[in-house]
């Protein structure tokens, strides 16, 4: 039986979290930004896990859109998600930076519950129906779904980097990957890079024949392309001008003692965004003296993040202990180098941050775009503010203007922020014009208009 629905959302997650008994709220996050208003236009319909374990909910409507929730069990999220999802994929896909674990236990539960979501997908999908599949946890589905509905229009986007084909074979399961990415007509990455590392991998691996970025599939043409995510420059531009937010961001340098410079790093606490290689920065530049305590202070919010994963605990532990190092030594009696904050904040407190931060620190050893470096810009039309971004970003592509740095390289980074620290501010206001130049006009509205234009042309 067909469905009913002419454009479908397929994605882990679903894009509302529970506020109350069979209450829900749009979740934040450029994603969610993005792809709302698509659907609500076109009256499409969203697949993905409602985000609580052992539950099945029915489909219902939110905020003028149809939501499919998938079910998945405790031991599902324990190995489709934690596992294979992200203690395999994710560290596989960023050069590596910690090692993966393979295991075939938690591959069997993530084929499987790609199925599940591919069998969702095909029964709420209206015939000819274009079904967008979102990133690296659903990387199955595009095949799975193509076998149980050849009718449709199937398009991909992976929201992390696409490895080069030395990293990407170590994968037992590389084969069955490539194969379920293929199944789509259009497969999206971040940069231009990811899109090339994927069509060598399909000749290297599979041996199949391409022209530039089309791969001949059997009697089909799978194309891959480059599609930079961004965010949305006109809602935090028009944010950061209100009243309450000025006034929050001047009383957030007050609380820091009113410090000369403020650096700031918001992230995922997760370890390819390289916070312990920024700390180590910031450390010594205290303790060398070529930065004196009071004359600045760095903001760290790190978000709690997949606090079940085994390198996710690690990583916390070395972190906190490296902040409480830096204070223990470099700080004085109520006065603190290094303010900490494992927790998660409001989208109007994020914005007055990043208005009150002189410097943001973005340093991943390795990112699919990072939009944190995409909002200070968008938050900044004041044109002050300097932005340290990590040459290893998909971001790094586009704001060139950026103060650029290695992550790897202490010293560089050291140079990097202090560079950024003592700019002057014609210096400042011609970087982030051009900065700012670049990401209104590519917009998140711009990169999903992009893409489905390239998945319904093609
Ligand atoms: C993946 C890829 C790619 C953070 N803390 C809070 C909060 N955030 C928001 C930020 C930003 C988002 O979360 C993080 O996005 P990033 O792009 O920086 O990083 P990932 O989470 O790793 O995202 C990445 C992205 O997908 C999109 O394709 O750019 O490369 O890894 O929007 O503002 N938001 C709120 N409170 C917080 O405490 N409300």
């Amino acid at each position: 039986m067909l469905g009913r629905s002419a454009f479908v959302i397929v994605a882990n997650r679903l894009p509302v979290d529970r506020v109350g008994e069979d209450m829900w709220r749009r979740s934040p996050g450029g994603l969610v930004t993005a792809i709302a208003p698509v659907l609500q236009r076109r009256e499409g319909a969203w697949v993905g896990w409602h985000g609580a374990p052992d539950e099945h909910l029915e489909p219902f409507e939110h905020d003028g859109m149809s939501l499919v929730p998938v079910p998945l069990s405790e031991s599902e999220v324990r190995l489709y998600y934690e596992g294979f999802s992200n203690a395999t994929l994710w560290p596989l896909y960023h050069d590596v930076v910690a090692t993966p674990v393979y295991s075939r236990v938690t591959w069997e539960a993530y084929r499987s519950v790609n199925e599940r979501f591919a069998v969702a997908a095909a029964e709420e999908a209206a015939e000819n129906a274009v079904v967008w599949i979102q990133d690296y946890q659903l990387q199955l589905v595009p095949a799975m779904l193509r076998k149980l509905r050849p009718d449709l229009r199937i398009g991909f986007f992976l929201h992390i980097p696409f490895p080069p084909v030395e990293l990407f074979s170590q994968l037992p399961w590389r084969r069955e990957i490539v194969e379920g990415l293929l199944g789509a007509d259009l497969v999206g990455f971040q940069r231009p890079g990811g899109a090339s590392n994927f069509v060598r991998l399909c000749r290297r691996l599979l041996g199949m024949q391409h022209h530039k970025h089309e791969i001949y599939v059997d009697d089909r043409v799978v194309r891959a392309g480059a599609f930079p995510i961004s965010v949305d420059f006109g809602e935090l531009d028009r944010l950061v001008r209100e009243p309450h937010i000025v006034e929050r961001a001047k009383q957030i340098r007050s609380e820091l003692g009113d410090p000369e410079c403020m650096l700031l790093g918001v992230d995922r606490l997760d370890y390819t965004k390289g916070i312990g290689q920024r700390l180590k920065a910031f450390g010594e530049l205290l303790s060398e003296g070529t930065v004196k305590p009071g004359e600045a202070a760095f903001v760290q919010i790190a978000t709690p993040s997949r606090e079940r994963v085994e390198e996710y605990i690690r990583l916390r532990d070395s972190i906190e202990l490296q902040v409480g190092r830096i204070n223990g030594e470099e700080g004085d009696l109520g006065q603190q180098p290094v303010q900490y904050l494992h927790q998660s904040y409001g989208r109007d407190e994020l914005a007055a941050l990043y208005l009150a931060a002189d410097v943001m620190v973005v340093t991943p050893l390795r990112d699919g775009m990072n939009l944190v470096a995409k909002e200070y810009v968008s938050c900044r039309h004041d044109l002050r503010g300097a932005l340290v971004l990590s040459e290893f970003a998909g971001a790094a592509d586009e704001l060139r203007q950026a103060f650029m740095v290695n992550p790897y390289d202490v010293d560089g980074l050291k140079r990097a922020m202090v560079a950024a620290m003592r700019a002057t501010p014609h210096d400042l206001s011609r970087r982030m014009r051009s900065l700012r130049r670049r990401v209104s006009t590519y917009d998140v509205d711009r990169w999903a208009r992009e893409f489905l234009t390239a998945l319904e042309t093609g």
